[in-house]
């Protein structure tokens, strides 16, 4: 029987475009994925979008879509970037799958069943944007003590997860389990929070009035649950319909049996109170086994500077990986930075590594080797006919390297893993500039040169072997040049681990260099190393939405008319939805369900001539039905429509 491996990274939100921060999670957890199917483990990688809650349904209101046409755009451009990055996830989870939402209305259901969920008024400060009540104590004059933005004082009916009975329990759970949350200094975080604050419990619900797009309480369909609630269950939730099977059954609640609990989440360190108190406690409280390690890691910087859309200074994977390749991009981000570090991304030291360790100690290592093979040897591996001392120190190396490696990836350490692959890239050069392989050629030692060459090979191959998981497609090109007929992928690390598998004779296939140099000019006309206020401008004008340019003829598909609004009224038990009717020269007038409602009164919206998405498929708002859309600018929290500075006629074309 294997040993099974599943391992998580967060659950992206769609309401920005993924960064290097997302990707930064995503290729450590492939890391750990890959490796572990080399070592023969079944594994589970799962991914995904979380697409609930306010925050994306702000988003998708600032883009004039339903919350969930726009987390169906958003959502690929996650999916595509980790096609890019070579990412080997084996589901992706959304968290508006039907299945999940029916395991999330289970849990809570169950909790509510036991006595663990409350019905309790509240009153308290709270932050739209943050999506979280604040007390007295903590906002800061009337401001949300997190993001600064103005807080509303709240009295509502609300559902309450009894966290806080869970709160030493948790402790001792942490304390036994010393490799519950890495790194060292963020377990002693939470420890000491857990140790001086008394827990509150968590308030899981939000009136619909309030916010609509979540997934209904079971037991009050008044409510939508609070989003995190439904985000951590995903990792649950997809055991039973993403993963894969179970020892060959592919039913539900063996794959669940098999699968959970998860051997890592790996999260960024800004979501671990809600992974390492949230979660365990009601993974506590379900009765549900608790992970076997949640670990956080940095903060990338960018230049020294936190990264911001608005800053225009956000890395953007696609652009580095078009640049420079997908392997090096891989390799930078563990590469520079301790897990669990804070980190800075700058182009200098990326362009630094990438020439010094990429181009010259690897690129340069296979590339001579090659040479010398297909210039004395017409192509074919030579045979390793001698033993020397060199030749021992080298795969001792090789030995070594091999034993540490696992110790590396077990403690998560990426950094550490790729110095103990370098040791041998090192001694492999090293061994070149011993054995003056040129000289051995010019004297016509032949079998001492086949020899070194052998065994320059052979470390080579190993070299791949063990950098697979962090460059698979680097990995699988040396392999090739070396004539080694066989896909990485589907290799197991202890069949090929043993030094001397090399066969002898085979026809090395030379591929192109592996890493021609970067050479600053290139940076600067990819604008990579500009700073950032230069390249703002030119970058702006695809990206502030995040979607792709699109043609003349895709906007034309698009049927935008004048619109008259002829009456307006407040959709009952919500804040901000409208229901209009509106004029669009057609007979019968076009009902719109407009979420304007905290930025307009409905006397107010009489009469305007707006501009309306006249072909958008119809849609339910609260169960009304919307035949269109009006256009409006997000300004701050005031939303203000589109209108037209002359009068206009009731169905004319807007192009
Ligand atoms: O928090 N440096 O989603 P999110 C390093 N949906 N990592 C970064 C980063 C940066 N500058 N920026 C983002 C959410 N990340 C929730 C998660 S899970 C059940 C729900 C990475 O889109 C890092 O992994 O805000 C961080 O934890 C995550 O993206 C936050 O992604």
């Amino acid at each position: 029987m294997s040993r099974k491996f599943y391992i998580t990274t967060p659950i992206y939100y769609v309401n920005d475009v993924p960064h290097i921060g997302h990707a930064y999670t995503t290729i450590a957890a492939d890391v750990l994925a890959r490796y572990h199917r080399l070592a023969g483990d079944a594994v589970f990688f799962l991914t995904g979008t979380d697409e609930h809650g306010q925050k994306v349904e702000k988003a998708a209101l600032e883009r004039g879509l339903t919350p969930k046409a726009h987390a169906d755009l958003l959502t690929v451009n996650f999916q595509k970037l980790w096609k890019k990055l070579e990412i080997t996830n084996d589901a992706f989870i959304r968290t508006t799958d039907r299945e999940h939402i029916s395991v999330v209305q289970e849990l809570l259901q169950k909790l509510y069943d036991k006595g663990e969920i409350e019905r309790r008024t509240y009153e308290g400060w709270y932050c739209t944007p943050d999506e979280r009540f604040w007390t007295e104590k903590e906002i800061v004059d009337n401001k949300c003590p997190d993001c600064g933005r103005p807080v509303e004082r709240i009295t509502e009916d609300n559902y309450f997860f009894l966290m806080s009975k869970y709160q030493d329990r948790l402790v001792k759970h942490i304390e036994d389990h010393p490799a519950y949350i890495r790194p060292e200094s963020r377990r002693n975080e939470v420890l000491g929070f857990l140790k001086s604050q008394k827990l509150g419990d968590l308030c899981i619900s939000r009136p619909k009035a309030r916010l609509s797009w979540g997934i209904e309480l079971p037991f009050d369909r008044d409510f939508v649950t609070y989003v995190w609630f439904d985000a951590l269950v995903n990792y649950f939730s997809a055991t039973r319909y993403l993963s894969p099977a179970a020892e060959g059954s592919s039913e539900a609640s063996k794959r669940e049996a098999f699968w959970w609990p998860a051997d890592h989440h790996l999260v960024g360190k800004d979501i671990l109170t809600t992974h390492s108190v949230y979660w365990s406690t009601m993974l506590m409280a379900l009765g549900l086994p608790l992970p076997g390690n949640i670990f956080a890691h940095g903060w990338w910087t960018r230049d020294g500077k936190k990264m911001s859309k608005s800053i225009g200074n956000v890395i953007d994977p696609n652009e580095v990986a078009d640049a420079h390749g997908v392997d090096s991009f891989r390799y930078f981000v563990l590469r520079e930075v301790p897990f669990g570090l804070d980190g800075d991304f700058s182009i200098e030291t990326f362009t630094t590594r990438f020439n010094t360790e990429l181009a010259n100690d690897l690129g340069n290592l296979l590339s001579r080797v090659v040479t010398m093979i297909n210039k004395y040897f017409d192509g074919k591996i030579p045979p390793a006919s001698e033993n020397q001392p060199f030749d021992k120190e080298l795969r001792e190396t090789a030995a070594l390297m091999a034993t540490k490696v696992d110790e590396d990836l077990s403690a998560l350490a990426f950094t550490r893993y790729i110095q103990d692959v370098w040791t041998l890239v090192t001694r492999a050069n090293r061994y070149v500039e011993e054995n003056a392989p040129w000289t051995l050629a010019k004297n016509k030692d032949l079998d001492r040169l086949g020899a070194v060459l052998y065994n320059l090979s052979e470390s080579l191959r190993l070299i791949a072997l063990y950098l697979y998981p962090v460059m698979p497609s680097t990995s699988q090109k040396i392999w090739d040049a070396l004539g080694i007929d066989k896909k990485i992928a589907e290799c197991r690390m202890d069949t090929e681990q043993p030094w001397g598998k090399l066969a002898i004779g085979v026809a090395i296939q030379p591929g192109a260099q592996l890493f021609p140099r970067i050479d600053k000019q290139k940076n600067r006309e990819t604008k990579m190393d500009m700073p950032a206020e230069e390249k703002k401008q030119p970058a702006a004008q695809p990206a502030p939405t995040g979607l792709e340019p699109i043609g003349i003829e895709d906007f034309m598909k698009v049927d935008l008319r004048v619109g008259k609004i002829i009456s307006a009224e407040r959709v009952e038990k919500s804040e901000k939805l409208v229901k209009l009717k509106v004029d669009i020269g057609t007979e019968i007038p076009r009902q719109v369900v407009a979420g304007i409602g905290k930025s307009y009164t409905p006397e107010e919206l009489i009469g305007k001539s707006i501009v309306i998405v006249a072909n958008l498929k119809p849609a339910k708002l609260m169960g009304i039905e919307s035949q269109g859309m009006l256009l409006a600018a997000s300004n701050g929290d005031l939303l203000a429509v589109a209108t037209f500075d002359r009068e206009t006629k009731a169905g004319s074309r807007v192009k």
